[in-house]
C-alpha cells in the first residue's frame, strides 16, 4: 500500500528477536519528539527489531502503517492513536491474525475491550484537574483580584489528551470557581506552536483582555508567548500561562518569567512500553493501564530543574 508516512526499520541481526510494529502519531511537538526517542533507544536496549512509523498526524497513515505490519506478521503491533475513534475495524483484523495490540501515550474509544492489551500513558483528565489547581496557585502568587478571563489552546480536536485535559481543567474549575472563573474562547490549536501562534492572535483580536492562557501542550503555549509579545503583551504577566508537558523549551520559557507553570506529561514511556511489550509476547497477564509517574513545577522551580530535565 502507498504509505505516504515516513517508516524504518531498526535493530540488529542474530536469532528471532521480538519484532514491534509501532505507529507513531507523528512529529508535531517536542513531546512527541522525545517520545519517539524514548521507544526507539528502548526498542534497541530490549534488542527488539522495531518497524517503525510517522502517520503525521493523520488516522489514515496510522490505519495503513497497522494493516502493513499485520500483513508483515509483527509479534505485537504499538501506537499512539492520534484521535480516540476510528480503530475498531484495523484493531479487529489483527485480533483475527491474533497480534496483540499496545497503546501508548493516547487511548482509543471501543465497544470491543478485546482490542487492545494495555494503555501505556498518563491520566490525562488528572493534568487537567492539576493545570487547574496549579492555576489557583499562579493567580496568587500574581496578586490577581477579580473574575478571571481563560483563553483555552486546545489539542487536536477528537484526540484522547485534548477531550480529557479539557475535561479535567473544566471539572475543577466548576466545582471551585464557578463564580470567578470563566472560559471566554477555546479552540484548538492542533498541539503545534505555529497553531498556538495563529489561534492565540486570533483570540488577543476577538479578546483582549484575556488573563489566563491554558495550554493544552508547551508547544502551543511557546507559539503563543510569539503571539502576545508581538501584541505588545507580556506573556507570564499581563496574561498569565498554564502548559501541559514540560519539554525543555517549555522550562526555559518558564525561566525566562513566560510561563507560570507546567503540568509534566512524561514522554519517556519506552523503557515501561518495552517491559509489557514482552510480557505480552509471553502470554502473560498485564495491567489494563500502566499509568507514568509525572509531576508539576511552578516558575520558581524552572532554572533549578532544566539541567536535570532528560526531555
Ligand atoms: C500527551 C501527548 C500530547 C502531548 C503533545 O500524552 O499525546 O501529544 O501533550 C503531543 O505535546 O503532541
Amino acid at each position: 500500500e502507498d504509505d505516504s508516512s515516513s517508516s524504518s526499520d531498526s535493530g540488529s541481526g542474530g536469532g528471532k528477536k521480538l519484532v514491534l510494529g509501532f505507529s507513531q502519531v507523528g512529529s508535531e511537538s517536542g513531546w512527541r519528539s522525545a517520545n519517539t526517542d524514548s521507544v526507539k533507544e528502548a526498542a534497541k536496549e530490549a534488542g527488539y527489531t522495531l518497524k517503525f512509523s510517522d502517520a503525521q498526524q493523520k488516522q489514515e497513515n496510522q490505519i495503513s502503517a497497522i494493516r502493513s505490519y499485520i500483513t508483515q506478521g509483527v509479534d505485537v503491533i504499538a501506537f499512539s492513536p492520534v484521535v480516540v475513534t476510528g480503530w475498531d475495524a484495523v484493531l479487529k483484523e489483527a485480533k483475527a491474525k491474533k497480534i496483540p495490540v499496545v497503546l501508548t501515550d493516547r487511548s482509543v474509544e471501543t465497544s470491543d475491550e478485546s482490542l487492545f492489551v494495555t494503555l501505556v500513558g498518563s491520566d490525562f483528565t488528572d493534568e487537567g484537574r492539576r493545570a487547574a489547581k496549579i492555576l489557583e496557585k499562579v493567580l496568587e502568587k500574581a496578586g490577581h483580584k477579580g473574575p478571571v478571563k481563560i483563553a483555552q489552546l486546545e489539542g487536536t480536536t477528537g484526540a484522547a489528551p485534548a477531550i480529557e485535559r479539557a475535561k479535567g481543567f473544566k471539572e475543577v474549575m466548576d466545582a471551585d470557581h464557578a463564580d470567578d472563573w470563566k472560559i471566554v474562547v477555546s479552540q484548538t490549536g492542533d498541539f503545534t506552536r505555529a497553531g498556538g501562534k495563529q489561534v492565540m492572535a486570533a483570540f488577543l483580536q476577538s479578546n483582549p483582555d484575556i488573563d489566563v492562557l491554558f495550554a493544552h501542550n508547551d508547544d502551543m503555549g511557546i507559539g503563543a508567548i510569539q503571539a502576545i509579545e508581538a501584541a505588545g503583551k507580556k506573556p507570564g504577566k499581563d496574561i498569565l500561562i498554564v502548559t501541559v508537558d514540560g519539554v525543555k523549551d517549555g522550562f526555559i520559557a518558564m525561566s525566562e518569567g513566560k510561563i507560570n507553570a507546567i503540568v509534566e506529561c512524561n514522554p519517556l514511556l519506552g523503557p515501561q512500553l518495552m517491559e509489557v511489550v514482552q510480557k505480552v509476547k509471553d502470554g502473560e497477564t498485564v495491567e489494563r493501564w500502566i499509568k507514568t509517574e509525572e509531576s508539576d513545577f511552578m516558575q520558581d522551580q524552572a532554572k533549578a530543574a532544566l539541567p536535570t530535565r532528560k526531555y
